[in-house]
């Protein structure tokens, strides 16, 4: 059964593309995984091209890395908006986004657009955006074109309108696949950090490749539910198989 924040999370973004739900992450909790990321982002070399960013750094392979992204990527909240859209889903591109001074504005696209499946379509891909610093205009909050999940093949066009996901740390930004977005420019002297999980359908190839990217022994210590979205699992009837077994076989 639906839970009521759960329709009405699901009511708003079928009306406008996303949602912004405050308080999801409690205040020592942000704390604890903003520390926790500094270390691996002071390991992490800025982006390489216009759409990374020349002066964004962005965490790869995050559950190879950490421990504190367990909870968000398998909040219950998350997931049942996922199981209304998604049916069977894994993680597809979960990334740290550490937004630096002087970036500029991203290029407005949709996530789903890396599958060449034309539009319109049902949703394939929903993401969560987990802001770690008061997202705002100036410090380069989430860009999104409202109403855009709707889109054919139209784009955003100069002066379309825009607006800027501004939101405490701590709330949840969750929006379609189909939405055109992107990150904004940072104007301010601080970075802006963020963590985006990406889901996508499982019968989908996830942006990431978590089975090289994550060793089976970190997967081994991790919640069956976050191994089943890191890959190990069945999507019915039986994409994903390994051997003819269920590949949870492999974790024993
Ligand atoms: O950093 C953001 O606010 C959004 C980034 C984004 O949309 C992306 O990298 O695909």
């Amino acid at each position: 059964m639906t839970r009521p924040e759960t329709a009405s999370v699901i009511e708003a973004l079928d009306r406008d593309g996303y949602v912004i739900v405050p308080d999801v992450l409690a205040g020592d909790e942000v704390a604890g995984i903003r520390a926790g990321l500094q270390t691996l982002l002071a390991a992490t070399p800025t982006g390489r091209d216009d759409f990374e960013g020349h002066r964004t750094r962005r965490i790869y392979a995050i559950f190879a890395k950490t421990r504190l992204l367990d909870g968000p990527a398998t909040h219950p909240l998350v997931l049942s908006v996922l199981d209304h859209y998604l049916y069977d889903y894994q993680l597809s591109a979960p990334t740290g986004i550490e937004i630096g001074p002087g970036e500029v504005a991203q290029p407005l696209h949709p996530d789903d657009g890396v599958y060449p499946i034309p539009r319109p379509h049902r949703q394939l891909v929903i993401n969560v955006m987990w802001p770690l610093d008061a997202f705002t205009e100036a410090n380069g909050a989430t860009r999104i074109v409202p109403g855009s999940h709707r889109w054919g093949d139209e784009r955003p066009e100069p002066g379309a309108p825009v607006i800027s996901a501004e939101m405490p740390a701590g709330s949840a930004l969750i929006y379609l696949g189909t939405l055109w977005h992107g990150g904004g420019a940072n104007r301010t002297d601080r970075p802006r950090l963020g963590v985006v999980m990406h889901y996508a359908a499982a019968w989908l190839r996830p942006q990431e490749n978590h089975l090289l990217a994550v060793p089976r022994d970190v997967v081994r210590g991790l919640p069956e539910r976050l191994q089943e979205l890191l890959g190990y699992n069945i999507c019915p009837p039986f994409i994903g198989y390994v051997d003819g077994r269920h590949p949870r076989r492999l974790l024993r």
